[in-house]
């Protein structure tokens, strides 16, 4: 299994998530600015939309979109307890956080960053994203993870989309929940081995 990754980019999180599972996988580096990754490939010829998470799974067979590739994980490891039971109420909601976090906060953070977009642009984009936000850090004030019965892979997506905080962003500094809760992340050996095998 190789996981196609750029350091710190979304790809960190479900590089997270397959140290959680205990996966055994191999990472190819993408150079996004040629399209090739470091093992020679070109990403576009494996997985036709180059954007990244994207697991091969097999020779030729990429799982793709960073909340699938979250459920895939959590699904082919169960043992590792990343997700509630397939079908259950509460599978639903971990499903609706990542695509949340896909949809809402990962991708308002790509134009935040993009600096063709136009400013007034991202003060609406922002203002949405400080809404969302917001929302977490307050659940995140009354307990340690996103999901109610506990630790999951929305929690590994939710951190690596809040490492991406622009720097004269005053927001974080008064989200007391999510500054919590990316301590806790941070200490978790899963997230340390991720970020330093990056690089980071
Ligand atoms: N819908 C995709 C979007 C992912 C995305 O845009 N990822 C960024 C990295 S954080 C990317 O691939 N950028 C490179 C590109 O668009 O070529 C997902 O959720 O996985």
């Amino acid at each position: 299994m190789k996981l196609f990754h750029v350091p710190g980019y979304a790809s960190l999180a479900p590089h997270i998530a397959l140290r959680e599972a205990g996966a055994r996988f191999t990472l190819e580096r993408v150079d996004l600015a040629t399209g090739m990754t470091d093992a020679g490939r070109r990403l576009r010829d494996v997985h036709p939309s180059g954007h990244l998470g994207a697991i091969e799974i097999a020779p030729g067979d990429v799982v793709s979109e960073t909340p699938v590739c979250m459920l895939w994980i959590a699904h082919q490891y169960p043992a590792a307890k990343l997700a509630p039971a397939a079908g259950t109420r509460e599978y639903f909601t971990l499903a609706a956080l990542l695509n949340e976090i896909a949809t809402e906060i990962h991708m308002a953070y790509i134009w935040l960053h993009n600096p063709t977009f136009p400013a007034a642009a991202k003060a609406t984009l922002q203002a949405r994203l400080d809404e969302t936000v917001d929302r977490y850090d307050a659940v995140l004030r009354g307990r340690d993870t996103l999901l109610t019965s506990g630790y999951s892979v929305a929690d590994c997506f939710f951190y690596v989309t809040m490492t991406w905080a622009l720097p004269d962003d005053p927001k974080p500094a008064t989200r007391a929940g999510v500054q919590a809760f990316m301590q806790r992340m941070q200490a978790r050996p899963a997230v340390q081995a991720a970020r330093a095998a990056e690089g980071l």
